[in-house]
């Protein structure tokens, strides 16, 4: 009896030990635009990022790690859903865009939930809200809480866009009901100011090329918006307050696993950091805006310490998209580059079908699971979805999701082989091994205002990432066959599903 009762406590404790390996809280932080040169682990750039830094030095830094996009709605939507975006024909969203995922998707949030997670989403959305009439007035009930985060503190779409509110659980924070806001895409609402119009008012930072709509906090934004006052954000607050609202999420659920989503805005335009930034990188704005989201990466990961929890947090480090300088503010990012490379060794940006676009930095810890060390192997974003069921035992529905958690914890196993990226305008490409094909498109070959190539050429383009990265030696008609199989591999995949 003593004997059975011995193994069956011994049963439930590997039961225990069992669950609490594999239910670690999970935290993925996604910044916005930020490059793979800009994080100084990858030692391809001239800016030290020690906080972000020190999830590669106690973790796996991933070297060959993609966004399926190299625009953030698109990218967001696959993290989340597992999907490739041109499925769907996601593109960058306005700040009153309807919900870009059906409430009836799965999604990673939702997987979780089944898992026992606590789940939420901090900093910027940019997914779309509400089903094309909202009312900011009134409790949203299509957003994230809908698509299965329990906890929402967001940002409706990026920083550079009207609303400039913050919007917790589907309410617009501070709003005060005698002063409503009003939002339009279309016209601007009589009387108010515009940053075309007034440019006094540009006391902050002035625009470059668009963004020239409603003005908040000295700067003018994409589309127009009336009223609520008291909700608008100050720019210079926003990496604090989003801090906070992740630091406090984790301390309060800390008992339960939990999965935090923390989106920072960094550094997006407009880049204004707040004062204790300022002037530190050397490279104005952009560098400083890079700084301080470094920072409260590091306050952060301070939190799961003092909260007993860095042991039993998978912590993921990411981007949407790669860098881009002049995105449409005079913001001093070009002038004060200096030799600073926040596209690596990668050709192209922000926009681009050429690598900088989406392969950006991908760095995951889990002390005393993962072993610190570099894999060079495939791993896209979009992969999370299937992974981390696995990893938590869920079953989930086919998508374009696959299954490497073994991958993403540093262990021996099969990687990716195929990868298809998107630019902009849906225009696709696709890596296979070392090898990366792009299909022939029309149009500029470089974005004028953002100097950035888009890879565009019409021409096929084939090139060996292994022996160059920097996509310099288009090999299409030197290897014809090669370029045949890889344009039908691709268009196998495209035309799926
Ligand atoms: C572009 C904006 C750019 C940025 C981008 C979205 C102009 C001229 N450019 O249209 O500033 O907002 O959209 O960036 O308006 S993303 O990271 O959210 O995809
Ligand atoms: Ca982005």
């Amino acid at each position: 009896m003593k004997i059975k009762l011995l193994v069956l406590a011994a049963l439930l404790m590997q039961g225990v030990a069992q669950a609490s390996i594999s239910q670690p809280n999970i935290v993925v932080i996604y910044t916005d635009d930020l490059g793979i040169g800009d994080v100084s682990a990858y030692n391809m750039g001239k800016l030290n990022t020690p906080s972000i830094d020190s999830i590669a030095n106690q973790g796996l830094k991933f070297t060959n790690g993609y966004a399926t996009a190299a625009t953030c709605t698109p990218s967001r939507f696959s993290l989340l859903t597992g999907q490739y975006p041109w499925r769907k024909g996601a593109e960058i969203l306005a700040g009153d865009a309807p919900l870009l995922i059906s409430p009836k998707q799965q999604t990673l949030p939702k997987v979780l939930k089944k898992a026992g997670y606590t789940t939420a989403v901090i900093g910027k959305w940019h997914l779309g809200l509400g089903n094309g009439s909202i009312d900011w007035n009134e409790k949203n009930t299509l957003g994230p809480n809908e698509v299965g985060f329990d906890y929402s503190y967001i940002m409706a779409a990026t920083n550079d866009r009207v609303p400039n509110v913050y919007v917790k659980n589907g309410d617009v924070v501070n709003l005060d009901p005698k002063d409503p806001l009003y939002v339009s895409y279309k016209k601007n609402f009589a009387g108010e100011p515009t940053g075309l119009d007034n440019p006094e008012l540009m006391t902050t930072q002035t625009f470059s090329n668009g963004h020239y709509h409603s003005v908040n906090n000295g700067v003018s934004r994409i589309g127009y918006q009336k009223g609520g006052k008291s909700a608008q954000w100050i720019d210079e607050e926003m990496s604090d307050l989003f801090l906070d609202e992740a630091q406090r999420f984790v301390s309060k659920n800390k008992a339960k696993p939990f999965f935090l989503f923390y989106t920072l805005h960094q550094p997006h335009v407009p880049r204004i950091p707040n004062q204790r930034f300022v002037g530190k990188s050397g490279q104005g704005p952009r560098g400083d805006a890079i700084l301080e989201a470094d920072w409260a990466v590091g306050e952060f990961l301070k939190t799961l310490e003092q909260q007993g929890l860095t042991d039993n947090t998978l912590v993921i480090f990411s981007s949407d998209n790669g860098p881009v300088l002049d995105d449409g503010y005079n913001d001093q990012a070009v002038t004060k580059l200096g030799n600073h490379t926040p596209w690596g060794i990668y050709r192209g940006g922000k926009y681009s079908l050429f690598d900088a676009g989406s392969h950006i930095p991908f760095l995951v810890s889990w002390p005393g699971t993962i072993k610190p060390g570099i894999s060079d192997k495939l791993f896209s974003q979009h992969d999370l979805l299937a992974s981390l069921a696995a990893l938590t035992n869920q079953s989930i529905t086919a998508s374009d999701s696959q299954n490497h958690i073994d991958t993403l914890l540093g262990k021996p196993g099969s990687a990716r082989k195929g990868l298809v990226i998107e630019g902009i305008k849906g225009r696709t490409a696709y890596r296979q091994g070392d090898w990366m094909f792009i299909p022939a498109y029309w149009g500029p070959e470089t974005l004028e205002k953002e100097q950035v190539e888009t890879g565009a050429c019409s021409c096929y383009q084939l090139y060996d990432l292994s022996t160059d990265p920097g996509q310099r030696n288009n090999l299409a008609s030197k290897y014809p066959q090669k370029t045949a199989a890889m344009n039908k591999a691709y268009t196998a995949i495209i035309e799926s599903h």
